[in-house]
């Protein structure tokens, strides 16, 4: 580079860091004022991320947190106005492309699907995956990210085909990760950390070392007050691979670009790890809007702080230059640099606070009618007229203002009978369906690939049909997409070399390879995080929870990450993982969970599918992978040795979501479960029968969704009498479908007796058959709960068992 261009990349640097400090100044006076509700800025760390920054290509992912706003700017995906757009929560995706105003400013993202929800090509943009809140969440879907690029590298079908050229070049995509050195004490950032060693992917972690998390110092956080030395055990030697470690200053430029070259590189062409670790950064604003660090600073650090700011050292090093004789910019220049920044972010702000104020006026213009025609109609006049002059005068409405007072009218004029009060009350309703886009939308993927669009496709089988195991069924179904699909990918606690501790992949590594059927170590939070991070670049991963009980150890990462993308960036992202696990009927008090109410009470925005046999099970991941959306599977762990009829449409057949299967027809009782349960009410069903008790018995299929088409409340329209049956506490996943069933489809209304549930206990269940007979609802505990509500609704033909 010559003298001329080094000049102007040093200009255009300094220049973006003051736009990006300005910013952060302006934002927390913007909060501070009460325009905006919470600020969290990146100033402090413009210098290492405009390093950073420069080695960023096409192709290339972010996974940080919530200060890397320069890094944002510095690649070209966040305008200054856009910032301020995110601030305000401005809800326009054109405006503010982040996540059309759902998160809080600070969460970044791109937009790597079009308006159809379709992928963009990813190789002709910067990427960065959607931030989540949780310190240390970035982590696990950054070992996938990274990981992403060894499968296109290793992969010889993905490699040279053309429909993954949108996503990678021969795998030579680096994924950056950031980090607060606090947030590094979390449990994910260590298990993503190791994985990441062990994988050899191209990740290039930066911990942003500001010797605080909030007000709790570093010395309080890493063993020895330092992330470089705790983890220099994993430093990369010649003869063991492992990271490679790099340590420079926040402030210091010249190493800092120097370091980030020589980090990337490795990265990108060796596919090695590399930790660099920023000390010297700081925070000149403190952590956020909510408070201010004198309160924990020392006065020395505090002092420190200033001289050390990135952006003054940065200057004294430009000025430095004079006096070698080859001047950069005097210092005049850059104070004028400095000037243009703050009235261009000051300018680029009002544009955003008008733009943002604007989108409310047509609302408001539109009540004061409808309010004025009320009050033109209305006995309560005078008031009304005062509430309007109020309105109108507002500069800066916000809808929830403009729907309280409109909601407040109508209960005040609720006895009138005026046609305004029609008109009011059909702009309320407008309102509140017309804001379902803004606020509601995309919790699930709205595009063409939506997994309910997927038609159910029937197994076929063979005159001479052979009866095979569950576990062959889904062994040969995978083995099927294995062979269509190059892009989909098992990986797993033994799911590897011994096919899976079930067997249900048996024999499919060496058929396949290690890339695409792959052991992991046992670390279920990133198990989800390579699912995460694979899917958003394209791949098609299943990830493998061995167990339904060890998912708790993933479902903080499923709930705030995966749960969340579509909905987060308002569809500009998806990850459409599928994890499958197996559930239910084990004996012991961490082998025998069914948990299934907290389950679907916090991943909203997953489907979960819960097959009472393999062949259901197959049908499923058949639907999902034809879908972009999310999901989890729990296979029945009492089906792996069950006989099932062999179908011979492996790979095709399919089962639709949110639809029940009527098992078998009855009059007298509904009795609804899933799963293993629902292997159980089978057997008690044909006891009932010869009971005399004709019992309708459904398979609710998936419990997210949950039977879309109301068919249980119509089976409630005949049998008048409800039973839900499952293994988890009570009130779990029994509440939920009560609520579904009673509330949501009024299946209330048909009913003769009180509805009832049948679950496990409250404590974890016990070992042993002995423990599981007295834990959970045995075929005996079924039957008989049936039979006592039929025994209260006609004692004469059902006399009590235990009277
Ligand atoms: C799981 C979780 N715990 C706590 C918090 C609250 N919190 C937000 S930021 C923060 C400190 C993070 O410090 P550090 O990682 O050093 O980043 P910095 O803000 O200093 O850049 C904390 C405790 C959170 N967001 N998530
Ligand atoms: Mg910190």
């Amino acid at each position: 580079m010559d003298f001329e261009a080094f000049k102007k990349q040093i200009l255009a640097d300094y220049q973006l860091a003051c736009e990006s400090r300005e910013a952060s100044l302006l934002g927390r006076k913007e909060v501070l004022t009460g325009k905006a509700k919470f600020g969290i800025f990146g100033d402090g760390k413009e210098l290492a991320q405009i390093a950073l920054a420069k080695q960023f290509q096409n192709g290339d992912f972010r996974s940080g947190y919530y200060r890397d706003q320069t890094i944002m700017m510095a690649i070209g995906e966040l305008t200054i106005e856009q910032y301020f757009a995110g601030l305000y929560a401005h809800t326009d995706v054109d405006i503010e492309p982040q996540s059309a105003g759902r998160q809080m400013g600070g969460h970044y993202s791109t937009r790597n699907l079009d308006a159809d929800g379709e992928w963009k090509n990813l190789m002709l943009q910067k990427n960065s995956s959607a931030d989540i809140s949780p310190t240390g969440g970035q982590m696990p879907r950054l070992v996938g990210l990274a990981q992403a690029s060894k499968v296109y590298r290793q992969q010889e079908a993905l490699k040279s085909n053309p429909a993954f050229q949108k996503f990678t070049n021969g795998g030579n995509e680096v994924a950056f990760g950031t980090i607060g050195d606090a947030s590094t004490s979390e449990g994910p950032f260590w298990e993503s950390i190791n994985a990441a060693g062990v994988l050899q992917v191209p990740m290039v972690m930066s911990v942003w070392d500001d010797g605080y998390g909030i007000s709790v110092p570093r010395e309080l956080q890493t063993t020895k007050g330092s992330i470089s030395d705790a983890l220099s055990g994993m430093q990369r030697t010649t003869d063991k691979p492992g990271y490679e470690i790099f340590i420079t200053k926040g402030w210091d430029y010249a190493h800092l670009c120097e370091t980030y070259e020589k980090a990337v590189k490795l990265a990108r062409e060796e596919h090695i790890p590399v930790l660099v670790h920023v000390k010297e950064v700081n925070q000149p604003q403190g952590h956020s809007t909510s408070g201010s660090h004198e309160r924990y600073k020392s006065p020395e650090r505090l002092e420190w702080e200033t001289t050390f700011d990135c952006i003054h050292k940065f200057k004294e090093w430009i000025l430095s230059f004079e006096a070698k004789g080859m001047a950069i910019a005097s210092e005049e220049e850059l104070n004028t640099i400095q000037a243009a920044a703050k009235e261009l972010v000051r300018s680029s702000k009002n544009t955003a606070w008008s733009r943002f104020t604007d989108s409310m006026k047509q609302d408001q213009a539109d009540l004061v009618s409808v309010l004025k025609a009320v009050a033109a109609e209305s006995t309560q006049s005078v008031f009304i007229q005062k509430d309007i002059e109020t309105l109108e005068k507002e500069k800066e409405p916000i809808r929830r203002d403009l729907l309280t007072l409109a909601r407040k009218v109508l209960r005040q004029i609720r006895e009138e009978n005026i046609s305004s009060k029609k008109t009011l009350g059909n702009w309320i309703q407008s309102m509140i369906s017309g804001n379902f886009d803004r606020y509601s939308s995309h919790l699930h993927s709205q595009s063409a690939h939506s997994a309910m669009n997927v038609p159910a496709v029937a197994p076929k089988y063979a005159d001479d049909v052979q009866m095979e195991d569950g576990r062959i069924i889904l062994r040969e179904n995978y083995r099927t997409i294995l062979e269509n699909r190059p892009e989909v990918l098992v990986f797993g606690e033994d799911a590897g070399k011994i096919g899976g501790v079930n067997q249900s992949l048996e024999g499919l590594q060496e058929q396949f390879g290690e890339i695409r059927v792959s052991d992991t170590g046992i670390r279920e939070c990133t198990i989800i995080g390579q699912g995460i991070g694979m899917a958003m670049r394209g791949l098609r991963p299943i990830a493998e929870i061995q167990y339904l009980d060890y998912l708790l150890y993933a479902i903080q990462i499923m709930s705030d990450d995966l749960a969340t993308v579509q909905y987060r960036t308002k569809g500009g992202q998806k990850a459409p993982l599928i994890v499958s696990t197996r559930g239910h009927r084990l004996e012991g008090i961490w082998h025998s969970g069914s948990p299934m109410g907290m389950i679907v009470n916090s991943i909203r925005g997953i489907h979960v599918c819960v097959p009472r046999n393999m062949t259901k099970a197959a049908g499923f991941y058949n639907t999902l992978l034809q879908a972009d959306e999310p999901a989890l599977v729990i296979e029945p762990l009492n089906g792996y040795r069950t006989k099932e009829r062999m179908p011979i449409n492996f790979g095709s057949f399919t089962e639709a979501l949110g639809m029940p299967e009527i098992v078998k027809e009855g009059k007298d009782i509904t009795l609804v479960s899933y799963g293993s349960t629902f292997n159980l009410c089978e057997v008690a069903v044909q006891q009932l029968e010869n009971m005399g008790i004709s019992v309708e018995l459904i398979d609710v299929q998936t419990l997210l969704p949950f039977d879309i088409e109301h068919m249980i409340s119509d089976s409630l329209a005949k049998t008048n009498r409800l039973l839900i049956v499952d293994e988890d506490v009570s009130s779990g996943a029994t509440g939920f479908m009560l609520d579904k069933i009673l509330v949501e489809q009024k299946g209330y209304y048909h009913l003769d007796s009180a509805p009832e549930t049948l679950s496990s206990k409250d404590h974890r269940p016990a070992y042993g058959s002995d423990g599981d007979y007295f834990s959970k609802p045995s075929i005996d505990d079924i039957i008989e709960k049936v039979y006592a509500m039929m025994h209260e609704a006609d004692p004469s033909s059902y006399p009590s068992l235990y009277a």
